[in-house]
């Protein structure tokens, strides 16, 4: 039985809930084929602590792929993040109050890493199911970033293909939001789009600036 790791945020910054470890937790154990099975697990949103966790998964289950997730406050559909940048710029304290500015998430490590993940078939393919989905040319420069540079540059060279996923807020005071089953529903067909896809398709996805 192969796994596909995917990972959601605990809650950060006031919100009660995070979407993104909200809508993991329901596709834990979900089978992707026969020897295909989605894990999905909870880190902590915290610069000193979400790497090592990360990591310790990837040492104790092994996975096939891994897709991380976190809330995107503002996004309004399921952005399939290009690049993990090596900047730490926290904006607000993270859980533990550390708030790192113009640091590096890995010292002398590349400025950045591309996802491996077939990002434009992904993105087709959550459309086509009617979800609103698209590619997105910047994780941030908070935890969620730190922690898919860490992916990528834990999993650089090997045959596991990681990346990370941006979903928006849950309807609510603030918008823009997404209803917890689209997102469910769109993360579901994203995992399943990237696990079946060896050559990403070549179609636009840009942006002008
Ligand atoms: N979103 C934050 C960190 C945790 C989360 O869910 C981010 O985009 O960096």
């Amino acid at each position: 039985m192969h796994t596909v790791l995917l990972t959601g945020f605990e809650p950060f910054d006031q919100d009660p809930v995070n979407p993104s470890w909200e809508a993991v937790r329901q596709l834990d154990g979900v089978l992707l084929s026969d020897d295909v099975r989605i894990v999905a697990r909870r880190l902590p949103c915290a610069f000193a602590t979400a790497p090592a966790c990360l990591m310790q998964m990837l040492d104790e289950l092994r996975p096939a792929m891994v897709i991380a997730t976190g809330l995107g406050p503002g996004r309004s559909d399921i952005s399939i993040e290009r690049v993990a940048i090596n900047l730490n710029d926290a904006r607000i304290p993270d859980n533990l109050g550390a708030q790192p500015i113009d640091t590096a998430v890995v010292v002398d490590g590349p400025a950045a890493y591309f996802t491996t993940l077939p990002i434009k078939a992904m993105v087709r393919a959550v459309r086509e199911a009617g979800m609103a989905a698209s590619v997105s040319h910047t994780a941030g420069t908070f935890v969620c970033n730190q922690v898919f540079y860490h992916l990528q540059h834990k999993l650089a060279g090997s045959a596991v293909r990681s990346g990370f996923i941006h979903v928006p807020r849950l309807p609510g005071a603030s918008e823009p939001f997404m209803p917890l089953s689209s997102m469910i529903e769109g993360l579901r067909v994203a995992v399943t789009a990237a696990w079946q896809t060896s050559v990403d398709v070549l179609e636009a996805g840009g942006q002008v600036s």
